[in-house]
Parts: C-alpha cells; sequence; structure tokens
C-alpha cells in the first residue's frame, strides 16, 4: 500500500455526505430525536413493498418532502463544498445519500445523488426518469409515454441498488483522500465506502456531530455541526 504522509496534498478526493450536512438547512435527519422516520417506521414508506402496499402513503410521504424543499436554503457547509468544487484542480466527486437539491444549489457540480433525487420520477410503465412534478398523488402522466399512474419517486428503496455505484467505486479505488460528512454510517453500501478507499491507501477524514457507526474505521475525525467543521476544513 503506497504510504500517505499527512503533508501529502490530495491529488484526488471522494466526499461521501448524508442528512448532517442538511440539518442546518432545517432538513430533518433519519435517525436523530426529530427523526424523520419518526412520524413513519422506514419500512412502511422507504421500501417497494410498502408502495406496492400502500403507494398514496408513500407518495405523500415524498410529496411532502419535495414540497418541504421549497422552503429550505443551503447552508455554509453545501457552501464551502460548492467552493472546493470550483477551486480545487484534481479529482473530485462528491457522493451524496442525500435526496435534497441543496449541494446543487451550493454550487456543487461535481455531485452524484447515489439513494436518487426527491425532484425527479421516474415511470414504472417505460422506465422514463424525468423532472418531477409538484406532486405524485394525482397520478400524473409519464413526460414520455403519456401513461397515467405510473410515476414513481426516483429514489432508491431499501433493497434496491444504489445509482452510480460503478463510478463511485472506481473513485474509491483512486481517492488518497476520503472524507464522511453527516452521515450515522448506518446504511450500506455507503457505510463501506471509508474501508474500500483507505483499503487502496487513502487518508480518511469524518466530519460528524456525533461518532457514527464507523468512526473506528477513519484515520481522523472531528466532531461538531458542519456548518462550522466543513467551512474550516475547506479554508
Ligand atoms: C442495497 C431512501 C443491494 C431515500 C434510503 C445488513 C447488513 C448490511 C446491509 C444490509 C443489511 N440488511 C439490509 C442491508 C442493506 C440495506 C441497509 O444498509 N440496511 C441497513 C438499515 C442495515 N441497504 C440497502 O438496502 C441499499 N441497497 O443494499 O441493495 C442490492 C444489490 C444488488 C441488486 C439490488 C439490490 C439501499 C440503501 C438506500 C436506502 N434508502 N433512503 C429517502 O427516503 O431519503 S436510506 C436513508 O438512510 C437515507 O437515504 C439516508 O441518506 C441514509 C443514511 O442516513 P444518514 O444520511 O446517515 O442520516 P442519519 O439520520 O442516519 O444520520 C445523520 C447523521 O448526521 C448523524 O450521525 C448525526 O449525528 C449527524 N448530524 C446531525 N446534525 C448534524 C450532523 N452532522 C453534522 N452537522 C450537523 N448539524
Amino acid at each position: 500500500m503506497k504510504e500517505r504522509t499527512v503533508s501529502d496534498k490530495p491529488r484526488s478526493i471522494v466526499i461521501l455526505t448524508g442528512a448532517g450536512v442538511s440539518a442546518e438547512s432545517g432538513v430533518p435527519t433519519f435517525r436523530g430525536p426529530d427523526g424523520l422516520w419518526e412520524g413513519h417506521r422506514v419500512e412502511e414508506v422507504a421500501t417497494p413493498e410498502a408502495f406496492r402496499r400502500d403507494p398514496d402513503l408513500v407518495l405523500k410521504f415524498y410529496d411532502a418532502r419535495r414540497a418541504a424543499l421549497e422552503t429550505v436554503e443551503p447552508n455554509a457547509a453545501h457552501a464551502a463544498l460548492g467552493r472546493l468544487d470550483a477551486e480545487f484542480g484534481g479529482e473530485l466527486l462528491i457522493v451524496t445519500q442525500n435526496v435534497d437539491d441543496l449541494h446543487e444549489r451550493g454550487g456543487a457540480k461535481r455531485l452524484r445523488h447515489m439513494h436518487g433525487e426527491l425532484k425527479r420520477a421516474r415511470c414504472t410503465a417505460c422506465g422514463a426518469r424525468q423532472q418531477a412534478p409538484q406532486t405524485l398523488i394525482d397520478r400524473p402522466a409519464c413526460s414520455s409515454c403519456e401513461a397515467t399512474g405510473h410515476l414513481r419517486p426516483d429514489i432508491v428503496w431499501f433493497g434496491e441498488m444504489p445509482f452510480h455505484m460503478e463510478e463511485i467505486d472506481r473513485a474509491l479505488e483512486r481517492a488518497d483522500l476520503f472524507v464522511s460528512i453527516g452521515t450515522s454510517g448506518a446504511v450500506y453500501p455507503a457505510a463501506g465506502f471509508v474501508r474500500i478507499a483507505s483499503g487502496h491507501g487513502a487518508r480518511t477524514l469524518e466530519m460528524n456531530l456525533d461518532p457514527s457507526e464507523g468512526t473506528f474505521y477513519f484515520d481522523e475525525a472531528r466532531h461538531g455541526p458542519a456548518g462550522q467543521l466543513v467551512p474550516a476544513w475547506v479554508e
């Protein structure tokens, strides 16, 4: 394994973010005291079985979260990552588990949503992916095949394969720095990224309010609000 000294300037960075990076924007996290799942059990709303069993409950859950996007703004952590994206000349990939659009609105461009996006929908009749209309509960028509009642959130539910996995795996193997921000490390495959990166010689840094479930896999951990830690790290 290549020896990496702390002073090495990274040439290839992968950043993983989770709900904690959007918390200070007012977007509820999943597993905190006021967690988003509080209203619902995960299995009730974020699985294909839940969608088959009670599509209205699932569509209303995501319609409400999509509507809430209009009321929140990117915070200092999103803006700092946007500046990093604009200024860092090396390889950079920001992989988010979040389905909000705050990274884009904060300026991030080299960005992949591995769990999908609230603002996108997918047609279960023809497979076409498209911008989501304001609400899906009223069964709008697919913008491609025009079938009605076949649009679902373009979101990765439990038991479904996350998006962009080949590209993410390649980036993790090339990274010499892996940074995890605002995630509990509870959900796979994202929670395993730190071990892939460090196994290929990357230095690893966790920035989170509390130690995550995988905190012991990191070379360094900084605990506190992302809105303070991320700008300080980017600068
Ligand atoms: C798959 C939908 C295979 C979108 C989500 C047993 C072992 C290992 C794996 C499994 C297993 N059993 C089942 C699995 C697989 C399963 C899994 O990992 N289950 C877990 C629960 C054990 N994973 C899957 O099913 C994945 N798919 O494996 O597919 C496959 C292979 C081939 C072919 C087909 C299939 C799919 C996972 C995606 C599921 N979808 N959500 C949505 O509704 O949003 S997951 C959900 O959790 C969200 O997407 C979220 O992004 C994700 C992770 O949560 P976090 O982002 O970390 O949020 P959380 O609230 O947990 O933590 C927030 C953190 O922030 C906290 O630590 C807090 O301290 C911190 N924080 C708070 N405030 C701040 C802060 N930090 C900084 N500043 C602050 N201000």
